[in-house]
């Protein structure tokens, strides 16, 4: 063969096995404390898998700190881009210069933060809490006619999540003077919480309260459990709304134990490897993308069960 015909076969053949050199993502998840938290792992673990992608996954265990090790880690082992949950909203500037030093791109998933300079991440993917809080409280207002008691369950202290969902409820309940919280406690997002917290807020306020928000389904189930062992039904004796939608709280309304839940989609996978991939690329993409959701209530859970996925 011609010298001058091998030069361009081989760079050809060398930009081949550079296009299929799969892309190496560092996920930094929160870690494990409720059902949405599982439907969204496994979300990003089995797209991963679909797409040939080197995940990298880190469960960080409830702690930023841990969160933040991994992001280090992600950096030393030069992956592609860095997917992060964060835990909380504040806090994370130092290591996303460190990211921005290494020139690798960082995609903030699910949950956002705060800083000062916007420039440290590349585009935020997830839900609008603050919208999914107002449409619980809208909806609570209509169903109870604007009068009642409420006991609030909350997120993760500092959460984006818990944050925007508390002042969005409380927003709009400004314009409904007889619906009044009277105590608002954290469960952590998970079951357990939502259940010991109930348990407490049982035994302080007795028949004091008729309705809870919690916000997650986690929690919502858990005090469905307590008000149930307390010898009362919940969604008839006691109102629940709750946000998620996971198909266990979705099978709750439906059966009236839970009475609406505001949907938050936990299937990010695609989105977030299809914004890696353009990001690696060198094109632009939006700076923040949120997911449409829906509520749901007595009215149409038991006709979206049977094609639920999460
Ligand atoms: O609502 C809750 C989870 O950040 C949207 O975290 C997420 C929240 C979700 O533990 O169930």
């Amino acid at each position: 063969m011609k010298k001058s015909l091998l030069l361009p076969l081989l760079l050809a053949a060398g930009l081949a096995t550079a296009a299929a050199k799969p892309l190496k993502i560092g996920f930094a998840q929160t870690g494990a404390e409720s059902d949405w938290r599982t439907a969204n792992s496994e979300s990003m673990k089995a797209e991963a898998a679909k797409r040939g992608i080197d995940l990298k996954f880190s469960d960080g265990q409830g702690k930023q700190e841990n969160q933040i090790r991994a992001v280090k880690s992600f950096i030393t082992q030069g992956v592609d881009v860095i997917v992060i949950a964060p835990i909380v909203e504040t806090g994370w500037d130092p290591v996303l210069r460190e990211a921005k030093r290494a020139k690798i791109p960082v995609i903030l998933t699910d949950r956002s933060i705060q800083t000062a300079d916007e420039s440290l991440f590349a585009c935020f993917i997830g839900s609008d809490f603050y919208e999914e809080g107002r449409m619980a409280a809208d909806w609570l207002a209509k169903f109870t006619r604007g009068e009642g008691t409420i006991v609030e369950l909350q997120g993760t202290p500092g959460s984006a999540p818990a944050n925007e969902r508390r002042k969005a409820f409380a927003d709009a309940l400004a314009k409904h003077p007889g619906l009044k919280i009277i105590d608002s406690q954290s469960g952590n997002f998970e079951l357990s919480g939502g259940k010991q917290v109930m348990e407490a807020f049982l035994k302080k306020h007795g028949r004091n309260f008729g309705i809870v928000y919690a916000h997650n389904d986690s929690m919502a189930l858990g005090a469905a459990q307590a008000i149930e062992a307390a010898g009362l039904k919940p969604g008839q004796d006691i109102v629940i709304v709750s946000i998620d939608a996971m198909r266990a709280a979705v099978q709750a309304v439906a059966d009236g134990r839970i009475n609406c839940t505001v949907e938050c989609n936990p299937l990010f996978g695609p989105k977030v490897y299809d914004t890696a991939a353009r990001l690696v690329a060198g094109e632009a993409v939006p700076k923040k993308s949120y997911n449409k959701d829906e509520l749901i209530d007595a009215t149409n859970a038991a006709q979206l069960l049977p094609t639920r996925q999460y």
